[in-house]
């Protein structure tokens, strides 16, 4: 625990400092709790839960709940460009709101062009006071890729046609903070596939900040508002992996955790879909699983409230929170065998080389945990 003094010190006097800023919203979280139905026990479970996706000890269980509280505190500006806004649906979709949704709705949401009621000049309007007002205090979200080529032309937003390019350099300029919301906004995605007409980018590669990359096609409702959670508590950016992910939620293969992993190991394969293998349960990799190659939690954490992730589903991974996935990792229903990817690192070029002959020991998320509780010591030395 000692590893984590500092870490916690920071955490306390970030939230004092936000306790002490005016309330935004009129009714505090408890009753916005209570009136969806989540008893103080689920929140507390919650809490805790939260706490240990992200990687933290027990003992912070209860900052999570804090910071939750405090969250309408934090201005989020959440800018859409090339993309199908499958991000935004990851967080929100769901017959009953979760406590995910509810921060997500408790937080300050300044401008959000898919859910806030106003349009055109209005939008603009609320865009442009919102920068000025919470100038460097906010946290800015992009989702989707960003369109550079023409001068950024393939994309033009509002009554006065600014380009997304635009956009997202002016929002940039006075965040506290930045984060890229699913693989097109990290990475590029589908629109900066081959031959990539529109000349789509990734956030980080069009500003100068520091960007946080939350990959997946789409990302985890966990993911997001783990990372929104993160940076209410800490106020600055999670350790991060060497794309950028943060690595409590990125730092081990979907393969590491995969509950199909026993019959990849016992060399049970589904051999066509629809065969008895697949009524059993068997593992993907013929069928083009990409899960070796490819690092996030989907199989903890799961989608739509935790029912299910693709591989459960009874499809592959397709390696969605892997740059260039679209052109790398296709054909997603054909194992990848030898070829080299990315330069990702030596593991999974050793991996994808011995797959199928060897049995490759798992990285827990406890291992992972441990792994960068130094470096969260050290950070949090600064
Ligand atoms: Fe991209 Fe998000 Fe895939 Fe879609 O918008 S990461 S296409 S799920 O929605 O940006
Ligand atoms: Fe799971 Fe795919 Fe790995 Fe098989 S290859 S164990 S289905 S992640
Ligand atoms: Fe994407 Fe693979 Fe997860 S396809 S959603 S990283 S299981």
């Amino acid at each position: 625990m000692s590893d984590y003094r500092a870490l916690m010190a920071r955490c306390e006097s970030r939230l004092e400092s936000l306790a002490k800023q005016a309330a935004v919203k009129k009714t505090p979280l408890n009753e916005k709790l209570d009136a969806a139905g989540v008893s103080r026990r689920d929140f507390m479970k919650w809490s805790a839960i939260t706490a240990s996706t992200l990687a933290l000890p027990m003992q912070f269980a209860p900052m999570v709940a804090k910071a939750a509280e405090v969250a309408d505190r934090v201005p989020l500006i959440w800018l859409h460009m090339a993309e199908c806004t499958g991000c935004s649906e990851s967080l929100i979709r769901g017959d009953t709101p979760t406590v995910d949704t509810l921060i997500f709705d408790y937080i300050s949401l300044e401008y959000h062009e898919t859910l806030m009621a106003g349009s055109g000049w209005q939008a603009e309007a609320r865009l442009n006071e919102a920068k000025q007002q919470y100038a460097g205090q906010y946290l800015l979200a992009v989702e989707g890729a960003i369109p550079t080529a023409n001068g950024g032309h393939f994309l033009t937003i509002g009554p006065h046609g600014h380009t997304g390019l635009d956009m997202v350099h002016e929002t940039a300029e006075n965040a506290a903070a930045i984060v890229a919301v699913g693989t097109c906004a990290s990475f590029g995605g589908v629109q900066a596939a081959a031959p990539n007409p529109t000349g789509a980018k990734g956030v980080d590669k069009v500003i100068h900040q520091p960007v946080v990359n939350l990959a997946g096609c789409p990302p985890s409702e966990k993911n997001i508002v783990g990372t929104l959670m993160y940076f209410i508590m800490f106020g600055k950016l999670p350790p991060l992996d060497m794309f950028n992910r943060p690595k409590w939620a990125y730092g081990a293969r979907v393969h590491d955790n995969c509950e199909r992993r026993g019959h990849f190991d016992a060399g049970e394969f589904v051999e066509t879909f629809g065969d008895e293998g697949a009524e059993d349960g068997y593992c993907l990799y013929k069928m083009g699983c990409k899960g070796p190659y490819t690092y996030n939690n989907c199989p903890t954490e799961r989608f739509n409230h935790h029912t299910s992730w693709p591989v459960l589903a009874g499809h592959g991974c397709i390696g969605c929170s892997e740059p260039n996935f679209w052109d790398t990792m296709a054909d997603f229903e054909k194992p990848l065998g030898r070829r080299e990817l990315h330069s990702l690192d030596k593991t999974v070029d050793f991996v994808g080389g011995t797959l199928l002959g060897l049995t490759v020991a798992g990285i827990g998320a406890h291992a992972v945990a441990s792994v960068f509780a130094k470096e969260e010591k050290e950070s949090g030395d600064e």
